[in-house]
């Protein structure tokens, strides 16, 4: 049985990852409308990854006796400079959503919440992933500047990077 206050501490992160999920949503739909496509369907997979991470914690709020609660949601920015400015927008997010994991991994020792504690694991080594991709393409942003040969090239490996397993490069 959840306490009342990891119980809290996980409806806020199942607050966080639905307003991810937004965020990435509507970068997806800026990209596709500037011509980006392989931007474009690695944001839509990474807002659906995001819809999976608080769907996640839905379940296991509800299935350790607590209530999961669906939050309202804010409205995302959805005027981007460029897309490195996208791609900045998603690190310091992540670098956002990474300390407020860290808080309920806090709470949950404060509370002696072992079980909690485990669960939560799997967000803190997905967030060492979603940082260090997010920095790797900054830093490929900033060596392509604004060769539009080079942005050519960093779309399209993102749309083989989206692409189902299957289809991948004909593997
Ligand atoms: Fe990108 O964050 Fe979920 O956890």
């Amino acid at each position: 049985m959840l306490s009342k206050k990891i119980e809290a501490a996980l409806n806020g992160q199942v607050s966080i990852e639905a307003s991810s999920s937004q965020a990435y949503l509507a970068m997806a739909s800026w990209a596709e409308n500037q011509g980006l496509s392989g931007t474009a369907a690695f944001l839509y997979k990474h807002s659906d990854e995001e819809r999976l991470h608080m769907l996640k914690l839905v379940k296991f709020i509800n299935e350790r006796g607590g209530r999961a609660v669906i939050p309202a949601l804010k409205q995302p920015g959805t005027n981007f400079k460029s897309i490195t400015d996208i791609f900045q927008s998603l690190l310091a997010h992540e670098t956002k959503v990474t300390n407020e994991i860290n808080g309920v991994v806090d709470t949950c020792l404060k509370e002696k919440d072992y079980t909690t504690h485990n669960f939560m694991q799997w967000y803190v080594s997905e967030q060492i992933e979603e940082e260090a991709l997010a920095r790797t393409l900054i830093d490929k942003l900033n060596l392509i500047g604004s060769d539009k040969g080079g942005l050519y090239l960093f779309d399209r490996d993102l749309q083989g990077a989206s692409a189902p397993p299957a289809t991948k490069g004909g593997q």
